[in-house]
This record gives C-alpha cells, structure tokens and sequence, in this order.
C-alpha cells in the first residue's frame, strides 16, 4: 500500500531520515505551504519566501530525480492549510493509511503528527553529527552541561582540526585572538547575492500579497534558494570571509550588517547544506593553508560546538522549555523592537537591519536586543517570539534555546553558566554605534546616560540573591559593592527612570 513520506519546509536535503526509508515507485512525498506554519508567529516575509521557494525547488528536485511529490501551493483551493489537515486529505485521495516523518523541529509539530489518527512513524532527524540519544548519553550524570566539553567530545568523534589525539595546534579553543573591534575602512565583499529565478519570483509576489503587514521588507531578496545556491553561497563565505571569521566574529558596524559572518544558518538549518559538508570545506582551506587556526576553528566550534548542543539541549529540556522564566522577568516587549523610535542608536540599527535582512549577527542579537531586553527585564516568552519571527534561521529547536538558555538566562543555567550581560562600555568596544548615539556611554546616570549602563547595575541588585554566590560574578558584586553609595543609589535612579519610561512605552 502507498505510504505518504512527509517533508516539512526545513527538511530539504535528499538524504533526510524519511526519505531514507522511503521506496521511490510506491510511496507518495507530500509537501505542503500551509497557513497553520506560515502564521504560528508572524514571520519575517523573506522568511515564509525563502522557505517556500526553497520548498518548490526541492520539490522539482525530487521529481526529477523520479519521486511522486503530491505538493499544496499556499493558493491551491483545496489547501486545508494544516500539516496535519494536508496529510489526511493526501490520506483519503491515495488510499493510503501510514506516514512516514523525519521528526520535526519543534514540540508543537512532533504533538500534531503524533495526534493523526494515521500510522505514524517519526525517524530521528539524521541531519545533525551527533544523535539526540548521543547528546543525553553525554549529558547524563553530568552536574553542568558545559559546551566547551561537548565540543571537544565532537571534535575527537568528526576528527575535524585533530592531530591525533591533540586538537591541532595544541588548544581547543583560539577564541583569545576573536576579539578584535572591527574599522569601517576595512574591505569586505559581502555575502553572496544571488538574482530570484522564476520560482522565487512568483513565490515573492504571493508573499507580498498574503503577508503585507508582517514586520520586514520582502525586497530585495538575494538568497539562494535551492541546493546549487547553497553550494555557491557556502564557496563564497570560504573564499571570501573566513580568512577575517575569527578575528572579528564579535565586532559590529552600523553600515556593515554581515562582516565576516557566513550567512550559512538559513541553508544549514532548512537541509540544504549539511553541517559536516561545511565543517569539511572549512578545514580543508586551513590545511591548504588559505585560512588561520583561529577562524577555522572558531567557525568549526559554532557548528559541531553550539548548534549540536543547543538543539541537544531543546529535546533533551521537553515542550515545556520556551515557557520557562527563572528570573520572573514581565514586562513588554519594547515597540523599538518592531522598528518604532529608539535614541538607541545600537539598538534602533540592530532592528533597521533586521527589518531589511531577516538578518543579525550573533552579538547583535546577544549583546544588543538580547542584552537590552534581559537587563530590561522583558517577559523571555515575548522575547522568543520576537526572535522566532524576525530571523530567517529561526526554528524553535535552535532559536528557543539561543533565546531562552543563552540570552535571556530564562532557564535559570543550564545553557549559560552567567548570564551574558554587559554595559554599554563593552558595545562600544565593539561597535561604532555609540559616537552616533543621543546617549553619552560613558555616562551611567543623569538625562543622558547610556540606559545599558544604569540597567546593568540594576539588574545585578535586581537578581543579587541568585548571582551573588556565583563565583564568576563575584568580581562585578566586588565592583558594585566598593562604589560610593551615593553613585549607587544615582545609578539604581536612573535604571528605575529608564524602566517606568519603558512602561509608560515612551521613547527611550
Ligand atoms: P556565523 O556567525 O557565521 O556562524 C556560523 C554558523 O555557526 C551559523 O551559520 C550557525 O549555523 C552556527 N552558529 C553560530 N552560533 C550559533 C548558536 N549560538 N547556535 C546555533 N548555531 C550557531 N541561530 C539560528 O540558526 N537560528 C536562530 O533562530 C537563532 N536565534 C538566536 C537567538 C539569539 C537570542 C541568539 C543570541 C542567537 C541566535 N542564533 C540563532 C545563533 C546565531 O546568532 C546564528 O546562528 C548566526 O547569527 C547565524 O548567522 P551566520 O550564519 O552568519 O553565523
Ligand atoms: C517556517 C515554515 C513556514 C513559514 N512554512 C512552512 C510550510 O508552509 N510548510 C512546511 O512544511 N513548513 C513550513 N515551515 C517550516 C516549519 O514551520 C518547520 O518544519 C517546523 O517549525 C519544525 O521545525
Ligand atoms: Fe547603545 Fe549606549 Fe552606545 Fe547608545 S551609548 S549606542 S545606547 S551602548
């Protein structure tokens, strides 16, 4: 009997886990554009682009390479609009009774197959270097789950940058030298852009007429959107980028939103790239000598490092992960977040280029909305539904547990030994944005003071009781606790101004 082979929207790769058991003369793939995915949170437009559009190629792919793919165009009048919906009506047309799934990437979906009233199968998701039984057997009887461990664990297991049983060059970690502040004058090519072919074509027109009020601009649109792309993309960021990766991975520019950044993520995370492909691309250019240690292995680290232990940690931590909130934090989300005013020249540039590019780098997104939105003490369930929208890369088994473990310390430390907070003194370090800002940096109370530098010291008195016994955070209790009190009791002032003005949803 026919059996449906289902492929969600970032399950694209032709060795996916169903696809692997699935038989090319009797079985059905069925894709589906449905409103149920496209409208779970209100997602950026070139996110629902990029994956539709990447959905039709791959679709066309399969068929060419001899599958039956029952797809559901987001118009088709008989689209009912659900996975689940999409799968029954497949069901009841093909006489068919079993669906065979790569397990999905969220809780939501993996509850919605389990509940069809249709055999089921959820395969693990193969697409990852090490399995979800891997990373528990790891986990398991560890008191913290510390990344550094689990990626030397990975790195012996790929053998990727090891020289026998040493990692090369004789440390795991060159993160010593990925600090430096980048300077505007520096040459960059930029990421790869690529011109939408037909099918992406059409797919922005239907997503500017079904999505026209979602936050973002749809226009220009230069991802790749099938595996080719990828490859060229994935070309482009080793040739042209890695070389400087490291050095300046933590740097930001307010006229230079990608740097050295890879803008790999959206290709990784939907299938169309494979992490191991582009961990191999890279160490080759390091053994050809092309590229330094320090950027080699810091680009290795984020893949087989932090992805594999944060979607780890997503399926490992349950459903109920995204609704945790340790440090109580309630209030609202600012509407700077959604691009409306802020004299917050770092923020208000982090969202324009979010706005437009569906796009920030990682400390933009750490140290800058994350930062703000922690000291500001904003309801982390709100924040990871902002993440969740604004971001091309963003799925919840990566997103949720970069938002709330990493950044939003929401779940009270097991992603995050300390919480990642910092004053303005360290995004001025890093940036440019704070000589272009209404706010004096180095200024921590009075009318103009930078709101992070007040807001730091804040939430440190805020949360004393939690952190204070935490030994590395007894140096910033030390700091705090030798000040006059005089400043102190100026600074907590000028924190409890910047947070009743962000109640009263004035401009800050
Ligand atoms: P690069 O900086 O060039 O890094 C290379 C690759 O390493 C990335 O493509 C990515 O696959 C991987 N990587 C790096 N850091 C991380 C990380 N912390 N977690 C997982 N993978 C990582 N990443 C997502 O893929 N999806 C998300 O929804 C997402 N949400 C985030 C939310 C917050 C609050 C924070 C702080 C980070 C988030 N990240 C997320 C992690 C990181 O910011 C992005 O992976 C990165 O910015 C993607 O851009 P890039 O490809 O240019 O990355
Ligand atoms: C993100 C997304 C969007 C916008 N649309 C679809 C869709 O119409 N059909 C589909 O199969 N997948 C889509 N996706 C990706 C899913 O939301 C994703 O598979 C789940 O969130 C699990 O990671
Ligand atoms: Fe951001 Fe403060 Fe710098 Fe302004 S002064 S850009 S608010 S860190």
């Amino acid at each position: 009997m026919t059996r449906l082979i289902l492929i969600l929207g970032d399950q694209l790769s032709q060795d996916v886990a169903a696809l692997r058991e699935a038989d090319r003369d009797g079985d059905v793939i069925v894709m589906a554009e449905v409103r149920g995915e496209a409208t779970y949170v209100a997602h950026h437009p070139k996110k629902i682009a990029f994956v539709f559009a990447a959905m039709r190629h791959f679709a066309k792919d399969l068929r060419d390479a001899g599958w039956t793919v029952a797809y559901t165009a987001y118009d088709e009048a008989e689209n009912s609009h659900t996975i689940s919906g999409e799968l029954l009506r497949r069901a009841e047309e093909l006489g068919a009774r079993e669906v065979i799934a790569t397990r999905p990437g969220e809780w939501r979906v993996i509850a919605a197959l389990d509940d069809l009233p249709l055999k089921v199968t959820q395969q693990p998701d193969n697409r990852f270097i090490c399995s979800q039984e891997g990373f528990e057997s790891w986990a398991k009887d560890r008191k913290e789950l510390r990344m550094e461990y689990f990626y030397r664990q990975m790195r012996r297991k790929t053998g990727l940058l090891m020289d026998g049983d040493a990692p090369e060059g004789g440390k795991w970690n060159f993160d010593k030298q990925n600090r430096k502040p980048a300077s505007p004058d520096l040459f960059r090519k930029g990421p790869a852009e690529l011109e939408p072919d037909d099918i992406t074509s059409a797919v922005l027109d239907l997503v500017e007429q079904e999505f026209p009020d979602n936050f973002g601009r749809l226009r220009p649109f230069a991802l790749a959107t099938n595996r080719a792309g990828a490859v060229q993309a994935l070309d482009h960021f080793v040739e042209h980028a890695l070389p400087e990766f490291g050095a300046y991975q933590d740097a930001m520019l307010q006229d230079d939103p990608v740097l050295y950044h890879a803008l790999l993520s959206p290709y990784l995370n939907t299938g169309l790239l494979a992490p191991l492909e582009v961990c191999e691309a890279v160490e080759r250019v390091y053994k050809d000598g092309k590229v330094p240690l320090n950027s080699a292995e810091g680009f290795i680290r984020q893949i087989i490092g932090w992805r594999e232990f944060l979607r780890g940690i997503y399926f490992m931590e349950g459903p109920g992960y995204t609704g945790r909130n340790a440090l109580k934090h309630d209030r609202k989300l600012p509407a700077a977040y959604w691009g409306d005013e802020t004299r917050m020249n770092c923020l208000a540039h982090a969202v324009a280029q979010t706005r437009d590019l569906a796009y920030a780098h990682h400390i933009q997104r750490l140290m800058v909305t994350g930062n703000f939105a922690l000291l500001a003490g904003i309801d982390p369930a709100e924040v990871h539904d902002w993440y969740l929208s604004v971001y091309i890369d963003a799925f919840e088994w990566v997103e949720a547990p970069n938002t709330i473990g990493m950044s939003q310390f929401a779940d009270g430390g097991i992603v995050a030994s300390k919480p990642y907070i910092s004053s303005g003194s360290y995004i001025d370090r890093m940036s440019d944005y704070c000589g272009n800002c209404h706010y004096a940096v180095t200024e921590r109370h009075g009318e103009t003071a930078c709101p992070f530098n007040s807001l730091y010291w804040h939430f440190l008195e805020r949360h004393r009781d939690r952190f204070k016994e935490n030994p590395r955070m007894a140096l910033v209790y030390g700091n705090w606790d030798r000040m006059q009190r005089e400043d102190r009791e100026d600074i907590l002032a000028a924190g409890d101004a910047v947070l009743a003005a962000l109640d009263a949803a004035e401009v800050v």
